[in-house]
This record gives C-alpha cells, structure tokens and sequence, in this order.
C-alpha cells in the first residue's frame, strides 16, 4: 500500500520544486544560526543567495561524522532548545555519540517517513507489530514503533533479547509482523526450532529489516523460515533514523522519502558528486528538519541510484541495497571485499548455518589473512570427517572464485559463534592499521 499518494507519487518535476524551495529555507536557517554552517559556507565564499537550483548544493559543505562528534553534544542545534521533545544517539566503537534533536514537527517527519515504509510492507490497521528493535537511543525501536501507530496497527514493543519471551508473545499474541534486525530474526527462528515451534503455523506473514547490512541469501533465510515476505529498511540517527528509504513490494531498490531527505552519490575520495547510476558515497540533506537539520552528510554507505520508474507507482530515486560502508570495507592483499560479498557467496554453498565471523590478521608474513569461521550443521560432525574436509575446500575455493580473496576456513559446530540481538558484528580485525 502506498501511504501518501501525493509525495511518493509526484511527478519528478513538481517535487523538484517543492525541494528546492526547501534547500533554499535550509540553507538561510543554517548559515543564520548555526555557526559551524556559516564558518565553513564563508570559507567556501558561498552564501544562502547564491543557491538557484538544485545542482547548486555541490557548492555546499559536507558534514562528516567527525564534524558531528567535534559539536558533542548541542553544537549542530538549528532551534532553540525548548523545541527539542526527543533526543537519539547512535555510538560507533569510538568516539563521542553521535546525536539526533527532534522537535515535534522532526517527530512527525519521522512517522510520516516510517509509516510509507510499513504502508510499502503491506502493514494495516490490522496488523500485531511484534516490535523487536531496541528501545532507548538507539532510534531502530521508538522509529518502528512510531511507524505502526500511524497505521493504526497493534505494536507489541518488545524491545530486542529476552528470545524466549518474544517466542511465547508471537504466538499467544498472533504477531503478523515483525520488526527487528535480519541478524536477530535468524536467531529468534533458531531458537523457534529448538523449541519446537514451527514458525510457518504462526500468523506471522511480513517484516521490515534493516539497521545492518544483509545480504540476498540472508533475505531467502529468512522468508524460508518464518514462511514471510521480508523488507529492507534504511536509515541512520543522524538523519532521522529508520525511514530513510524502503523497498516495496517490487523490491528492486529502496525508494528514498527523497522529498524529505534529499540524496546524492559522491566518490568517496574526491567528495565530487557522481553521474546517475555510478557506486559511490551516500550523502544526504535534510530538507525540512527543525531539530538538528544536516547538509550533505556523508553516510559512508556505499550503493548507486536506480533512476527508472518503479513498477510499484512511486517516483522517487531508488538506491540499491547497499554494499557495505566505506569504513567495513576490507582490502584483503589489495583486493576490496565487503562482508556482505562474502555473506552472500558463503549462504549458496549447502551445509553451512547463517552464522559467520571473518577474521583479519597480519601473520609473521606481515600480508593479510583471513580465517572466516563458519557454522555448519551438527550432522557433518557426526559424519566422516571427509565430508568436513570437503565442505572446507569447497568454501575455500568458492572464495578464490567469486571473490579472489584466499581464506583459511574454520569449520565451528551450531551455536559457537556469538549470536546479537541487534547489529551483529561480522569482522574482527586484528591488523592494527
Ligand atoms: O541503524 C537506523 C535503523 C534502525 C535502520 C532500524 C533500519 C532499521 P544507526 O544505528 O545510526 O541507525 O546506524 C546507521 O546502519 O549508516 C548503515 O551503515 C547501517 N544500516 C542501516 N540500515 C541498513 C540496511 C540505524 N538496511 C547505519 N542495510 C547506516 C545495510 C544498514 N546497512
């Protein structure tokens, strides 16, 4: 279903409009009041007049996420802080957060943005949200949550853990559909399977998954389990949170709100932007943002647009699913790879459980290597160890093929490698570089 017919349908032209008008109000407010814009706009010798279209934010600074830790905590703040309701942050490893100020207004962006992507998962009124995104900072929970209620669905809002509790609420309660990170919905199936509940018997037909990154094979996974269909959802704190883009029914892409979060691609070295269709950085504007509003945020989220017209009816960009982030991309011996590559190549081969850690180290050589520890099912520990010996070249050499990287496997039996119930962590990278 589409939840507003009028912006995700608008001919290209007439939102252009719409988002000019509002880069141009953003721009005034932000060089007015907040001084980190103006001090970079004046070194740039640009000011808020000399923006008359839209191709003209490529004069306009970027905002890095270092930007953002420098101005901890109030330092991007464009309205007086009495307007502020709702405060988020996300925390990398490192590092001061990194925080979201909304105002009431910024909170209704961010339920208009998420209810179009649960509208765009077929989420109703009579629907039972099974809601296990964490609650608190994080913006993955209050996001889906807000998201649901302005459909008018039922919210369960079980924060994330706790998987046996969420087991017994899905089926006494009839969950329909379920929100959570793709990592922790596998985990919660396991844990179905151990006990004994067969998934497909339980109502729950649909979820939006997102907050990490997840490859196609993952998706199947998951569908196959649960007997579900399952969305990619996008978004980031700084932005607003989850509802930055969504993939509908045709899922070939997410379809970015662009009228409220206005994107661009950029090469991530030379920060100039990218012709339509090319790989490269994912940078946003928030249009209409009161709170802490952001010009050209480099997101370090790696994917290209996708410019032809939806099947679905809605005209905004679509971004492919993304690759990986500049900062997770591993360069193995000189050859780029991202984990979801590997995720992706590793999901197709028979045997192995969708549980994985790869491992980076500089050994006495001082080259790369990388050990990806891989579960696999109980019954090749049971078996000769030949059919192990097998499974391990046959990972081996589908690494070699698909992505040229040599790897050493460790075959680990179920359930030894660390299961998350949010944001899974794939890499240890033990190279101090
Ligand atoms: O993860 C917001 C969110 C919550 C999105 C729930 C979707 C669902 P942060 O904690 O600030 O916010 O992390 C943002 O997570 O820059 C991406 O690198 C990654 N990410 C988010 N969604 C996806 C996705 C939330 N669908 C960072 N696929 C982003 C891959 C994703 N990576």
């Amino acid at each position: 279903m589409i939840f507003n017919i009028e912006h995700e349908c608008m001919e290209r032209g007439s939102r252009q409009k719409f988002q000019l008008a509002d880069l141009k109000n953003l721009v005034e407010i932000l060089y007015g009041r907040v001084p980190f814009y103006r001090t970079k706009m004046d070194a740039l010798g640009i000011k808020p007049r000399d923006i008359h279209t839209l191709k003209d934010i490529e004069k306009l600074p970027l905002t890095t996420k270092d930007d953002l830790r420098e101005l901890y905590p109030h330092g991007l703040l464009a309205c007086p802080k009495d307007r502020i309701v709702e405060v988020h942050m996300s925390s990398g490893t490192t590092g001061k957060p990194v925080v979201d100020e909304y105002t009431r207004r910024d909170i209704d962006i961010w339920r208009e943005s998420m209810a179009r992507t649960m509208a765009a998962a077929g989420c109703t009124r009579d629907d039972i949200v099974q809601n296990c995104y964490g609650y608190g900072l994080f913006t993955g929970g209050p996001g889906a949550h807000y998201g649901a209620m302005t459909l008018g669905a039922e919210v369960l809002p079980m924060s994330s853990g706790n998987t046996a509790r969420q087991l017994m609420v899905m089926q006494d309660f009839g969950s329909t559909m379920l929100t959570c990170t793709p990592s922790y919905a596998l985990f919660m199936a396991e844990e179905a399977a151990e006990a004994g509940i067969d998934l497909h018997k339980l109502p729950i037909a649909k979820g939006c998954f997102g907050a990490e990154p997840w490859s196609e094979n993952m998706r199947k996974e998951i569908e196959n389990r649960y007997g579900m269909k399952a969305y990619d959802i996008y978004g980031l704190t700084e932005i607003i949170g989850p509802g930055v883009s969504f993939e509908c029914e045709a899922q070939e892409g997410l379809h970015i709100n662009e009228d409220l979060f206005y994107p661009e691609i950029i090469d991530p070295d030379t920060g100039k932007t990218l012709p339509p269709g090319e790989k490269g950085e994912l940078v946003f504007t928030t249009l209409t943002k009161e709170g802490t509003p952001l010009l050209r945020y480099r997101t370090r989220d790696i994917t290209f647009f996708i410019e032809e017209p939806c099947s679905c009816g809605r005209t905004t960009v679509r971004m492919h699913r993304l690759f990986g982030r500049t900062d997770d991309m591993l360069i193995i011996r000189g050859v780029n790879v991202f984990p979801s590559q590997i995720e992706h190549a590793l999901f197709e081969i028979e045997g192995t459980e969708p549980a994985y850690v790869i491992v980076v180290d500089r050994g006495a050589t001082h080259l790369d290597e990388v050990e990806l520890q891989v579960e696999v099912k109980q019954e090749f520990f049971s078996d000769e160890t030949k059919n192990l010996e097998s499974l391990r070249a046959k990972i081996q050499n589908i690494m070699k093929s698909k992505l040229q990287i040599a790897v050493r496997v460790k075959l680990v039996e179920p359930k030894t490698i660390e299961r998350s119930i949010g944001k899974a962590k794939r890499v240890i990278d033990n190279r101090k570089i």
